[in-house]
C-alpha cells in the first residue's frame, strides 16, 4: 500500500481525477486550487469535473485521504508534488505563468530526496529551462540531485468512456537517471502501465507529436471537404471508403472547426518553440491552425450559399444552430468552432436559435436565444444547421420539420440536407 504526502497543483480536468487515484491506493493528497469557487465546492465534495462523483470526491474527503486548500503552507511536508495546471496561448504565444506560479510556491517545501513532476502540456524544455531554476533557487537545492523532477504529459480525455488514468499508457521522464526512477515509481503505483523515455524534453514533444498528429490530419480533410464540394464528390463516403483499409490509414473526419483545450493550442506550442529558437516557421502547424481556423467561415458562407438557393439572404433569415460544445456529449464549449459560427450569423443579421442541453452558462450575444432542440423549433427556422452531434439529438424529429438542413457532421439524411 502506497504510503506519503502527495501535493496536486492544480484541481482541473487533469490535476482531480489524478488526486483521486493517489488517495484510491493510500497517499495522503492536498489538492491545492486558487479559484475559489472550485476550492468552496470541493471542500463541500462537489466535483466539478465530470469524471469525478461527488461520491467518490466526499469518500476521500471523509477517509482523510484528500483535501483541497488554497494555502500556500498546506504544501509543506510532501512527498510528490505534480503540477496540472493550463498552459494557455495569449495572442499565440504560449503563457506558462500558472507553471512558474506552481514552482514558485513549491519552491519553498521542496526537501531532499522529494519528486516533483510537471504534466501540463507544454514546448520541450520547459521542465529543466523554467521549472528546475525556480525549484533550485527557491529550494537552495539542485534538481536531479537532491530532489528528482521530471515530466509526465497527461493523457486525459474527458468523458472517454474506455480509456482512463489507469489504463492509458503514461509517459515518464527525469531530468536524470535517479529522477526518471523516482518518477516512474510514483505513476507505476497508479497507471497500468508507465513508458520511461530519456528526458523530459521528448516526454514534452510526445505530448505535443499526439495532438499536432490530430490537428494537421483533421486539417487535412478539412480542407479536402471544402475541394470535393466545388468538385460535387462525397468526401465523406470516400473517407469511410478509405477506412475499409486495415492498416496505414487512420479516419478524420470534416467539421466546422477544432475547438477544446488541446488542439487549437497545443501544436501552437510546438511552432511557437521552432519560431522562437530556430527562427523557421513550422508550416504543417501554422497551415492547420490556418485551414481549421477558417472553418466557421465556410460554414457561413456555405449557409449563405443555401439559403440563397432557397430564395432568402441571411439578414432577416431565422436561424437554428444545433450545438454549442466543442465536441458532441460535453458540456465543454472551450474555443468551440459554434461560437465563431453563430457571432458571424448574428453579425450578418440573421436570427439565431441555439440548442444544446449540454452547454449550462456561455456567453453569446445577447441577441440569441437559447431553445430545446425540437421539431418545432426547426420548423421555425429557415435553415437548421448541426455543428455539434450530441447522441441526445433527435434528428429525425429536425429532419422531420422540412426545414432545410446543413449539417457539419453528415449526420441526418434527407432531400432537404446539405453536407460539409
Ligand atoms: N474533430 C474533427 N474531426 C475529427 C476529430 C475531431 O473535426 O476527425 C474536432 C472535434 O469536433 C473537436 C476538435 O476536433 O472540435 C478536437 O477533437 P478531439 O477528438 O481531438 O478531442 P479533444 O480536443 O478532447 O482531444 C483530446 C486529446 N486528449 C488529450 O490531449 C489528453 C487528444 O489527444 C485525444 O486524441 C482526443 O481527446 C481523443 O482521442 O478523444
Amino acid at each position: 500500500m502506497p504510503s506519503g504526502r502527495v501535493v496536486i497543483v492544480g484541481q482541473g480536468y487533469v490535476g482531480l481525477p489524478l488526486a483521486m487515484r493517489a488517495a484510491d491506493v493510500g497517499f495522503d493528497v492536498l489538492g491545492y486550487e486558487i479559484d475559489g469557487d472550485r476550492l468552496d465546492m470541493l471542500k463541500a465534495g462537489r466535483s466539478f469535473v465530470g469524471d469525478v462523483s461527488d461520491d467518490e470526491l466526499s469518500t476521500h474527503i471523509g477517509s482523510g485521504r484528500y483535501r483541497a486548500s488554497d494555502l500556500a503552507e498546506d504544501c509543506a511536508g510532501f512527498d510528490v508534488a505534480v503540477i496540472t495546471v493550463p498552459t494557455p496561448l495569449r495572442e499565440g504565444v504560449p503563457d506558462l505563468t500558472f507553471i512558474e506560479d506552481a514552482a514558485r510556491l513549491l519552491g519553498p517545501f521542496i526537501r531532499t530526496g522529494v519528486t516533483v513532476v510537471l504534466e501540463s502540456t507544454t514546448y520541450p524544455g520547459t521542465t529543466t529551462e523554467l521549472v528546475a531554476p525556480i525549484l533550485g533557487n527557491l529550494s537552495g537545492l539542485v534538481p536531479g540531485e537532491h530532489f528528482h523532477l521530471g515530466h509526465s504529459p497527461e493523457r486525459i480525455d474527458p468523458g472517454n468512456a474506455t480509456w482512463n488514468l489507469i489504463n492509458t499508457p503514461k509517459v515518464v521522464s527525469g531530468v536524470n537517471l535517479a529522477s526518471l526512477l523516482a518518477v516512474k515509481e510514483f505513476y507505476d503505483q497508479l497507471c497500468e502501465r508507465t513508458v520511461p523515455v530519456t528526458s523530459p524534453s521528448v516526454a514534452e514533444l510526445s505530448k505535443l507529436i499526439e495532438n499536432t498528429f490530430r490537428h494537421v490530419n483533421i486539417a487535412l480533410v478539412n480542407e479536402l471537404a471544402m475541394f470535393a464540394n466545388q468538385l460535387d464528390v462525397d468526401v465523406w463516403e470516400a473517407i469511410d471508403a478509405a477506412s475499409s483499409k486495415p492498416f496505414g490509414f487512420m479516419a478524420f473526419r470534416p467539421g466546422p472547426g477544432v475547438g477544446g483545450h488541446c488542439l487549437p493550442i497545443d501544436p501552437s506550442y510546438l511552432s511557437w518553440k521552432v519560431r522562437r529558437v530556430l527562427g523557421q516557421s513550422f508550416r504543417f502547424v501554422e497551415l492547420a491552425n490556418d485551414v481549421n481556423e477558417h472553418m466557421p467561415d465556410h460554414v457561413v458562407q456555405r449557409v449563405m450559399l443555401g439559403l440563397n438557393r432557397h430564395g432568402r439572404a441571411v439578414r432577416g433569415s431565422h436561424v437554428l444552430v444545433l450545438g454549442i460544445a466543442y465536441k458532441p456529449n460535453t458540456s465543454d464549449a472551450r474555443e468551440s468552432p459554434a461560437l465563431a459560427v453563430i457571432d458571424r450569423l448574428v453579425q450578418l443579421g440573421a436570427t439565431v436559435r441555439v440548442a444544446d442541453p449540454h452547454v449550462g452558462r456561455v456567453t453569446l450575444d445577447p441577441r440569441v436565444e437559447r431553445v430545446d432542440a425540437t421539431e418545432a423549433e426547426a420548423a421555425r427556422a429557415d435553415i437548421v444547421v448541426l455543428i455539434t452531434d450530441h447522441d441526445d439529438f433527435d434528428l429525425e424529429a429536425i429532419s422531420r420539420s422540412g426545414t432545410f438542413i446543413f449539417d457539419t457532421r453528415n449526420r441526418i439524411a434527407g432531400g432537404n440536407v446539405e453536407f460539409l
